[in-house]
C-alpha cells in the first residue's frame, strides 16, 4: 500500500488496484469556440489544469498505473441528448450547432476530442459519455472491475468531476481528487467544490495535490 497526505486524512491505495481517471479534458471545454465558451464561460480559467495533468499522466504512465480518459458528447443525430440538456439556457450555439471546431459537443468532431497536450496513448481507454457523470450510459463500471481506488483529474470540478466522483463513491470506489488537476470556470466553485468533497470526514472523497500523489507512487 502507498499513502498520500490528503484532506481530510491520509489516502491509502494499492497501485495495482488504482486507476487514474482524466475527465473531459476536451477542446470543447478548454479552447475558444467550444461548448464551454458558448455557455458564456472564460475558458482561460481551465487552462492552468493542462500542465500539471500532463505531468500527472507522465508519472502515472511511468509507474504503470491504469489510465482511463472520458469525453462528454453526443451522437451526430443527438439521439442520446435529452431535450432538457439540448434546450437548457441561452447559449450562443447549442449542442449540435456548427462552431469553429466542428459541431458543438458532437462525437467525432475536432472540438469534442481531448487537447493535444493530454492525448491518450494507445491502450488507454477513452469512455464517451452523454451525461455529466462517467458511469451513466457507459461501460466504465465494467472497465473498472477489480479497481478499488480512483485518482481523479479533469473538468469541471463542480460539474463532471463532482458528478462522477459522487457516482463512484456510491459504487464503492475510494476517490482522490487532485486539486491542481481539476478546474472550474468559477474560482469560488473550485474552492468550495474541493471543500465539499473533503468535508464531513471526506463525505465522498479525499483531496490532495498532484505533487503529493506523484511523490507517493512507488
Ligand atoms: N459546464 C460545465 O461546467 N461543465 C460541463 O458542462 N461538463 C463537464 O464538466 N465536463
Amino acid at each position: 500500500m502507498a499513502t498520500v497526505p490528503a484532506r481530510p486524512a491520509p489516502f491509502a491505495f494499492d497501485p495495482d488496484t488504482t486507476a487514474l481517471l482524466v475527465i473531459d479534458m476536451q477542446r470543447d471545454f478548454l479552447e475558444p469556440g467550444g461548448f464551454g465558451e458558448t455557455l458564456g464561460n472564460d475558458v482561460g480559467q481551465l487552462r492552468r489544469v493542462i500542465a500539471p495533468t500532463a505531468a500527472l499522466l507522465a508519472g502515472c504512465r511511468a509507474a504503470g498505473l491504469r489510465i482511463i480518459h472520458t469525453r462528454e458528447g453526443h451522437l451526430p443525430d443527438l439521439s442520446d441528448c435529452p431535450p432538457a440538456k439540448l434546450l437548457r439556457g441561452a447559449p450562443d450555439l447549442r449542442i449540435g450547432d456548427p462552431g469553429p471546431n466542428g459541431r458543438i459537443l458532437v462525437r467525432g468532431e475536432y472540438g469534442h476530442d481531448i487537447v493535444d497536450e493530454l492525448s491518450p496513448l494507445p491502450g488507454e481507454p477513452v469512455v464517451d459519455k452523454p451525461g455529466k457523470g462517467a458511469f451513466y450510459a457507459t461501460d466504465l463500471a465494467e472497465l473498472l472491475t477489480g479497481t478499488r481506488s480512483l485518482v481523479v483529474a479533469g473538468v469541471t470540478t463542480e460539474v463532471c468531476v463532482h458528478t462522477t466522483v459522487r457516482e463512484a463513491n456510491d459504487r464503492g470506489f475510494e476517490c482522490l481528487v487532485l486539486a491542481d488537476c481539476v478546474g472550474s470556470y468559477f474560482p469560488d466553485f473550485q474552492r468550495v467544490g474541493l471543500e465539499m468533497i473533503a468535508a464531513q470526514g471526506g463525505i465522498f472523497g479525499w483531496v490532495a495535490t498532484s505533487t503529493e500523489f506523484l511523490a507517493a507512487l512507488p
